[in-house]
């Protein structure tokens, strides 16, 4: 592609993304009235808007700039993929962090066009009705649809913890029946993805991931709540491939959490330089400093926020001057300690065996290299494919 070496392999990619849209395009279109242009100018964006969007998105895939127009043409058949999206245990956070910007973002945007036939939060109908929308989507698309769920299982007595509608069924069977019949599973949110806040010591009602409950593959797009990018770059990346995507030991998309948030970040400068914010609100924070030693997890948390950001791309964690608290990790709100002090001598229980446990931040400046080692160690150990379930 473009000039210099020619990469064949990228040359099959394109390929395969041209029949798989031509291969959508076939399928009916939910609503007849709808094109993407139709809501991208009715909402006031241009059409450079949108293209300068597809760009960032082709970026974030990691694919070259020359995908961009076959990246906009693949948004243009998203609303042939019928998505059911389920509620358990949870905030709701993931829904708002997509769909309650104060002026909508083309991702929400995207959102609004792809065809969510089921989202108890959006839709307008409400208890039996609601309840004969859920079954006859799962008939109607049987196979076909793609299930995100947000929210943990309840599994202790016996699922009851959770029961939804007039019938009061479990949360934990309506889960199961959805996730038999999809096409795809997506874990919206850490909750879905690891159980999340509800799953927190003692977790009174035994709330578990999704992946937990069904024995199909789950991907896994955790973060509370993760960013509006990575939600919809996983709907994209399935759109494009119609496969799953490479997943890392905790089934998350490499595209997505490959890189520890301390990698990416802004403020890392300050922390090879041994310089720290010693309590909020001192000269260390006014000048930007590394948030370490004021509880910043970003040493042992996978994730891309640093560049997707959040609120329309306007901040995130650390650039507002609080330090990541590990969000995007398996029970962080048990494992990541006090939220505002660093784990700082006590040996990091991690899945690598202890790696990505970095010593003392006053140890940490002067032994830069050490770190570098075990971050490398962390990052070849989290990048291991594991197998899928199916
Ligand atoms: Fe909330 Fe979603 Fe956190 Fe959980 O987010 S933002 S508690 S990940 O399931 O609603
Ligand atoms: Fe950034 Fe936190 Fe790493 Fe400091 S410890 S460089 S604030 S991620
Ligand atoms: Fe969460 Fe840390 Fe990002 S707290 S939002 S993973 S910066």
């Amino acid at each position: 592609m473009g000039s210099g070496i020619k990469d064949t392999s990228y040359d099959t990619l394109y390929e395969s993304f041209k029949e798989r849209i031509e291969e959508l395009k076939r399928l009916p279109k939910m609503d007849e009235d709808n094109s993407i242009d139709k809501v991208i100018e009715e909402n006031g964006f241009s059409r450079r808007d949108f293209m300068k969007w597809a760009g960032a998105m082709t970026a974030m895939l990691s694919l070259p700039s020359t995908f961009t127009p076959l990246m906009a043409d693949a948004i243009k058949v998203a609303d042939r993929l019928p998505i059911i999206w389920l509620h358990m245990a949870e905030c709701t956070g993931c829904s708002e962090s997509l769909l309650r910007s104060a002026n909508p973002t083309i991702d929400s945007l995207i959102f609004d066009y792809i065809s969510l036939e089921y989202h108890e939060t959006l839709m307008a109908a409400a208890g039996w009705q609601a309840e004969h929308n859920l079954e006859s989507a799962i008939e109607k698309y049987k196979g076909r649809y793609i299930l995100m769920v947000e929210g943990g299982i309840p599994t202790g007595n016996a699922g009851s913890f959770l029961t939804i509608g007039g019938h009061a069924k479990k949360g934990k069977d309506i889960a199961l029946e959805a996730s038999e019949h999809s096409a795809a599973i997506f874990a919206i949110g850490t909750c879905s993805s690891y159980g999340g806040v509800q799953a927190a010591v003692p977790n009174p009602t035994g709330a578990v991931g999704l992946s937990e409950v069904t024995h199909k593959t789950v991907i896994n797009v955790p973060g509370c709540p993760p960013s509006e990018k990575n939600i919809v770059g996983t709907l994209l990346h399935y759109l494009l491939y119609g496969t799953l995507p490479a997943l890392d030991a905790y089934n998350r998309p490499k595209w997505a959490y490959r890189n520890r948030i301390h990698d990416l970040c802004e403020r890392r400068g300050h922390f090879d330089a041994g310089e720290f914010v010693e309590q909020f609100g001192d000269e260390g924070a006014k000048e930007g400093y590394c948030l370490y030693k004021v509880g910043c997890k970003g040493p042992y948390t996978f994730n891309n926020c640093s560049k997707n950001k959040f609120n329309q791309g306007t901040s995130w964690p650390v650039q507002v001057g609080f330090g990541c608290m590990g969000c995007s990790e398996p029970d962080f709100w048990d494992t990541m300690g006090t939220v505002n002090e660093p784990l700082s001598d006590k040996l990091y229980d991690t899945p690598f065996g202890g790696l990505g446990a970095d010593a003392t931040a006053d140890k940490i400046g002067l032994t830069l290299l050490t770190a570098t080692a075990v971050g490398i160690a962390a990052h070849a150990a989290i990048s291991t494919i594991k197998n899928p379930k199916e």
